[in-house]
């Protein structure tokens, strides 16, 4: 299984659901910007038109695209690391927060709060649209240790995302203890604590590569 990632993008929720699963898999890394395979410079569209990570190779060579489904598939897969669920309800439940992590939070509030060249408007906007997701998942964190009864994809995709939260400044986090304190639990998880480690040494190199690039 191939994993095509860019340090510390969304792509890591797989990386840690591979972790989790006890997986053989290689990580293939992709300059965001350049959207060139680190390893041998080739073009990376070609695998993924649109340019994203993740997108994961299967044993039989297909090609997923799409974070939400890409952590079901490992999750399906790997069915003794339980980091899904078994009956409909919570399978859907699984669907539920994996589409609000990857809508509401990703999509919605972070992107545009992380793209440095978003129009001072657009930082606004978003914090007075996006700040009730924050609200709501705070409330469902209360009293929780998981997003769901256990840990699952849903915890992997959520501790990455929440992870930008070290490069938005403008969002203030006091405001939402259990969401601090469930991203401090997520980070001391082996899993993660590997993940994000292993990925912020490369997310270091990126950053010069681009510098020395410009
Ligand atoms: N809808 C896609 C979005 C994936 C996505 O936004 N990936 C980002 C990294 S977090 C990316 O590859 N960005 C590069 C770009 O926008 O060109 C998914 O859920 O997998």
């Amino acid at each position: 299984m191939d994993l095509y990632f860019s340090p510390l993008a969304c792509s890591m929720a797989t990386r840690i659901a591979l972790y989790e699963a006890g997986a053989d898999a290689s990580y293939i890394e992709v300059d965001p910007k350049t959207k060139q395979v680190l390893r041998d410079g080739s073009d990376f569209r070609p695998i993924n038109p649109l340019g994203l990570v993740p997108t994961l190779r299967t044993d039989d060579g297909v090609i997923l695209t799409e974070n939400a489904a890409i952590l079901q598939y490992v999750a399906e897969r790997f069915p003794d690391a339980h980091i899904a669920s078994d009956n409909t309800t919570d399978r859907t439940r699984l669907q539920q927060w994996l589409c609000f992590i990857g809508t509401e939070l990703h999509k919605g509030l972070f992107v545009p709060l992380l793209d440095r060249k978003a129009p001072a408007d657009v930082h606004a906007y978003t914090l007075k649209k996006y700040l009730s997701r924050l609200d709501y998942l705070n409330s469902h964190l209360e009293g929780r240790e998981f997003v769901l009864d256990h840990f699952s994809v849903a915890d992997a995709y959520l501790a990455t995302v929440l992870n930008w939260s070290m490069a938005t400044p403008m969002i203030d986090f006091k405001a939402y203890p259990a969401v601090v304190a469930y991203l401090e639990r997520m980070r001391k998880r082996p899993s993660i604590a590997r993940a994000m480690a292993e990925e912020l040494e490369l997310y270091k190199a990126e950053i010069a590569r681009h510098k020395a690039a410009a």
